[in-house]
């Protein structure tokens, strides 16, 4: 088994350079992969499964061309998407998790994924909007909206969170080592693989390793590659 991690594309309409680089990476470096894990924040914001984004139309076909063609397209909530749903994951041949974390297996080597949202455990603030917005009401009441509405309310929410963020003390929005470590523990993997920071670096922690994947810049990201031999950090563009 051969798996490919991905997170934090923050894929939008008003980025189409960095949709074309993601098309490119799901052509050319994924091929002879059993499986793609897109660990969230794939979308920059998601209002909603009857959004048509036809803006993504060379993306989406490019996931399912992958799925097609026998690599399983795995998907997981980012704090950007989490309103991806079913529909959505059929619409591309793909699977959704909806658990914030998922156990992997490559021989006997175990990893632990998730996007990495609840490990910024000292995000207290963070946290506790997470908690609003993840609730059956607040969605509900949300998806009523129109999509013109929906829109305007996701801006408006993502200039907040990032006026919100800046203002923040970079370890406070950081994964919690010690809560890192415990779902390592917790869950027996060998490695834990997560994104969100947008800080990739690998970590040696007391029970395992914990690989950050990168966001998606003009220039590339780096992207982790699971496997019988474990998981390791790699750019793209432009080998390891
Ligand atoms: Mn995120």
């Amino acid at each position: 088994m051969r798996a490919i991690l991905i997170s934090d594309l923050h894929l939008h309409a008003d980025l189409p350079d960095t949709q074309a680089l993601a098309v490119r990476f799901l052509r050319e470096s994924i091929p002879d992969a059993d499986a793609l894990y897109i660990l969230g924040d794939l979308f920059d914001a998601w209002v909603g499964d009857d959004d048509p984004v036809t803006w993504a139309q060379p993306f989406l076909d490019a996931v399912t061309n992958l799925s097609n063609s026998g690599t399983q397209v795995h998907l997981m909530h980012g704090n950007r998407d989490f309103l991806l749903g079913d529909a959505f994951a059929q619409r591309v041949s793909a699977t959704l998790h909806t658990d914030d974390e998922l156990l992997i297996h490559a021989g006997d080597r175990r990893a632990l994924i998730m996007h990495g949202d609840t490990l910024c455990t000292d995000d207290t603030e963070y946290l506790a909007a997470r908690e609003i917005v993840r609730g059956a009401q607040w969605q509900r009441d949300f998806l009523k909206k129109s999509l013109i509405e929906r829109h305007a309310e996701a801006a408006q929410l993502r200039e907040k969170s990032r006026a919100i963020t800046a203002s923040k003390d970079l370890e406070l929005t950081d994964a919690n080592p010690a809560a890192c470590a415990q779902v390592l523990d917790r869950s027996g993997a060998d490695v834990l693989i997560h994104g969100h920071t947008h800080r990739p670096a690998v970590h040696d922690c007391a029970k395992g390793q914990r690989v950050v994947l990168g966001e998606w810049l003009a220039h590339g990201t780096q992207f982790a590659e699971f496997d019988t031999n474990g998981a390791r950090l790699l750019s793209w563009p432009g080998g390891s």
